[in-house]
């Protein structure tokens, strides 16, 4: 018997991927040949991964009617496309995130419990594509959902790393790093394009020629060429028919064999090419932040950007448009300077490859770009040895010392005489070794310059980059982060995101300031009890997942009190580690203490070489042997270090967070977004001025926000005039206990040189002020025990900041983007 569907949630669910059965039957059927005719498997013999392989298959389906239709759409020449280049996509799992967007979700969820499936089980099947490090690739998997469903036509670019951000296990308290085999058993979300595939080349020379016009000319003779293969994944909008392509590159060798190699008999030698070449493509840095002078990272930032600037240029052609106007059909972005040698080569390929002249190929590049800067970090700003970089790309090293000879005129034509500020600003940091500075290569070669939170962009304007505001301020900008509300609320958090479509209906998903009208229940008991009752079914969820993965029992009922992110000193882990041993000595001192029942969640993976993040890891997870299993704390303190925090662990992470730890030292935190997607599950922040913290208070409230700490002027002044962290220490007994437990060996058996590294670098550097901050955070937790213990209060809180968080979806973001920097309006997509 044919059940129809029940309940069509939208327009959208109609005729999904040109189906007229849109049927439980019909889904039933496709997935059973797919595990048939697409797995090879017999409904009996089929493994969870075939069962989880033919579900997906079955949903591409459905995607696929969608996405060529705008793939159609973007073939009109008449329509802007945006670029998003970027070096990391950390996209999360598929398959969920799909049937939402679809509108599938209760349907599909349906067919498999007919089939005897839980879909759960087939969700957890599913490798999450890591192809980022943290922030930057998240926001930029969050900017590709938000494009989709808002219907602007887009592209993200980037590449296809065989091996993603490695996996993390804790032993023995210390990380260790597996590698990431995310395609072992295959990816059903992508499809490989054998037929798009650009040249890529390397190193070499330059020669100058007279073209027919008696031109003067430049052609690029290279050393080794790398061939790039285009794997496309459909990026599906909310409740739309907009489905975007993710391109990413994969690097193959041109040859798969040298055959000269070959013939003269170097067999090894001609698979020594292929190596190199495939090389590329291999493995994601998993470096947060600086990565510096690593041959193979340039090569791989050059290899995606030319293949997809390529690729614009092929697609450009092919519809007949003259390169002089470029930039009215595509507006690209750099996510950070990762790509920012897009710059240079897009000059390369309209004035050699296209014969264009320098001036009007130079308007069409800044016109086209636009540069988001990510981190305050000066270490993290990307600088290249010239060496190196001429080495590899020596028309470029040509071009931009052409762009930079032209730049610094203008600097003396605006600042005569200043020639500081000439060497400050120039391309080439000539200070010592000599440095391409990527940053520098990205203004000047944008139109628009954003930071991605207003303390942020102001810290740039005044600071990193204030010669070029100095010169240009009318290319600055803000654009505050935003993260998507489908995969952060409506995924992550199906109970909240009930009760609240129950109160409001269920356009806040696309319209998140709508959550505003859940201000006047905020009084409503009933209402309060539910959100308690949804609060704490998911940290049962998360304890039960705590207990899978560490073994640590945890209590439901005490405070969730979570820090998840990257490992970075300027991050302050170890400033909440200070404020868990104060607690356990305040406990030791007199086991009567009155301690709110906290258990205190940690995750979050640490650069591989980065030393004191990796102590880190393992001061958490020695005081929490310790915090764990002594009998005066008596489980009223737990300390738990979550292994392995990616996306798909987020999904459990962020709706069982009472408290949402944003504790960075002001000034170094460019946004943060973990900050947005803890408060809108209903989270309470305690944080600094740092980042989006500063726009997340205005919005919620200051009464429903725990502020502490320096603020980033502080913290400036501060380090003018001379920190002494001593000085601090010195003036808190209650600060010098703890730093006592830990140097003492107490939570090293004795051994005092464990953490002595971390010890020591707070005693007598401090870089990021922990000590200065101590007191001020301690206070402000005493605030949040205190709101905690009065649960109606905090309720009420946790549901006005749910409320007040419509600012940070991704949507708002993308809108901002889409009308100040790329000048591109929605196209929507029809199905007929
Ligand atoms: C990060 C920033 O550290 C973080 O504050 C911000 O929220 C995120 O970018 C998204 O804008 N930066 C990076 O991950 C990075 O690699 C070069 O910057």
């Amino acid at each position: 018997m044919v059940k129809r569907f029940e309940a069509r949630q939208s327009a959208a669910d109609v005729c999904v991927g040109g189906r007229s059965d849109m049927s439980l039957e019909g889904l039933r059927r496709t997935f059973r040949e797919h595990v048939f005719y697409t797995q090879g498997r017999f409904p009996m013999g089929a493994s969870r991964n075939d069962l989880y392989m033919a579900l997906a298959y079955t949903v591409r389906d459905q995607l696929l009617h969608r996405w060529i239709r705008t793939v159609e759409q973007l073939g009109r020449e008449d329509i802007k496309i945006v670029s998003y280049l970027s070096a990391e996509f950390l996209l999360g799992p598929h398959l969920e995130n799909n049937l939402i967007n679809l509108g599938l979700y209760e349907d599909v969820r349906r067919t498999a419990e007919e089939e005897g499936l839980d879909i759960q089980v087939l969700f957890d099947q599913e490798e999450e594509p890591g192809l980022g490090n943290g922030g930057l690739g998240r926001l930029a998997a969050c900017y590709l959902d938000s494009l989709a469903t808002l219907e602007i036509p887009a592209m993200g670019y980037g590449i296809r790393y065989e091996f993603g951000i490695f996996d993390q296990e804790i032993r023995d308290g210390w990380q260790v790093e597996h590698t990431d085999q995310w395609l072992r058993l295959g990816n059903p979300w992508e499809i490989a394009r054998p037929e798009i595939t650009y040249h890529v080349n390397f190193g070499g020379r330059t020669e100058p020629y007279e073209d027919e016009q008696g031109r003067y000319r430049v052609r690029w003779i290279p050393y080794r060429t790398v061939k790039g293969v285009a794997y496309d994944t459909p990026i599906l909008g909310y409740r739309v028919n907009t489905c975007n392509l993710l391109r990413l590159w994969k690097a193959e060798a041109v040859e798969s064999f040298e055959f000269e190699a070959f013939n003269v008999g170097d067999y090894y030698g001609a698979v020594d090419q292929k190596i190199y070449s495939e090389n590329i493509t291999k493995v994601l840095y998993p470096n947060d932040e600086p990565i510096q002078g690593k041959q193979l990272r340039l090569e791989q930032q050059y290899f995606f950007v030319s293949c997809s600037l390529q690729d614009m240029v092929r697609i450009y052609k092919l519809l007949g448009g003259d390169l002089s106007r470029f930039s009215s059909h595509f507006a690209i972005q750099l996510n950070d300077t990762h790509p920012a040698i897009g710059v240079a080569e897009l000059m390369r390929l309209l004035v050699d490859e296209n014969g264009m002249d320098w001036e009007p190929a130079w308007e069409v590049t800044c016109n086209t770009f636009g540069y988001t800067n990510h981190t305050l970090l000066p270490e993290a700003l990307e600088k290249w040895p010239v060496d190196l970089f001429a080495g590899l790309f020596p028309r470029h090293m040509e071009i931009i010392y052409e762009i930079n000879r032209r730049f610094l005129d203008e600097v003396r034509n605006r600042f005569p005489g200043d020639e500081d500020r000439v060497a400050r600003m120039s391309l080439i940091d000539e200070s010592g070794e000599r440095y391409v500075r990527m940053a520098h290569l990205a203004c000047v070669g944008s139109h628009a310059v954003n930071g991605v939170a207003e303390l942020h962009t102001r810290l740039l304007k005044e600071e990193v980059l204030r010669d070029f505001y100095e010169m240009m301020p009318e290319k600055f900008n803000n654009k505050t982060n935003g993260v998507t509300p489908r995969r952060f609320v409506v995924l992550s958090n199906p109970g909240l995101s009930r009760l609240i479509t129950g109160k409001i209906g269920e356009t806040w998903v696309s319209r998140p300031e709508e959550l505003r009208r859940l201000e006047k229940f905020v009084d409503d008991p009933a209402f309060r009890e539910e959100w308690r009752r949804v609060k704490l079914e998911n940290k049962k969820n998360l304890a039960r997942l705590i207990r899978e993965r560490t073994g640590i029992e945890v209590d439901p009922s005490s405070m969730f009190d979570i820090q998840v992110k990257r490992l970075h000193e300027y991050k302050r882990q170890h400033l909440n580690v200070l404020h868990i041993i104060a607690l356990y000595n305040r406990i030791k001192q007199d086991p009567a203490y009155d301690v709110c029942p906290r258990t205190f969640i940690f995750g979050g993976k640490a650069a591989p070489g980065y030393f004191m993040a990796k102590r880190i890891i393992k001061l958490i997870n020695s005081v929490a042997d310790v915090v764990n299993h002594d009998s005066d704390v008596n489980g009223r303190l737990k300390v738990v270090f979550f292994p392995d925090f990616n996306v798909k662990n987020a999904k459990f992470i962020y709706p069982a967070a009472d408290l949402s730890e944003q504790i960075s030292t002001a000034g170094k935190e460019a946004s943060g977004t973990g900050n947005m997607k803890f408060s809108m599950n209903g989270a309470l922040t305690i944080g600094t001025l740092d980042g989006a913290n500063v726009e997340i208070r205005e919005e919620v409230g200051a009464e429903n926000f725990f502020l502490f700490g320096l603020t980033a002027e502080d913290v400036t002044s501060l380090q003018k005039n001379g920190y002494q962290p001593m000085e601090y220490y010195r003036s808190n007994p209650e600060l010098q206990a703890v730093i006592e437990r830990i140097s003492s060996g107490y939570f090293s058996n004795g051994d005092q040189e464990l953490f002595s590294p971390l010890v020591d670098s707070l005693l007598f550097h401090d870089t990021f002020m922990l000590l200065a901050d101590f007191g001020a955070y301690m206070d402000a937790q005493r605030q949040v025990e205190e709101a905690y213990r009065d649960q109606e209060r905090w309720t009420r809180m946790s549901i006005l900041n749910v409320a007040r968080m419509g600012k940070f979806s991704s949507d708002r973001a993308i809108r901002e983007y889409c009308k100040d920097i790329w000048k591109v309006e929605p196209v929507p997509v029809t199905l007929e």
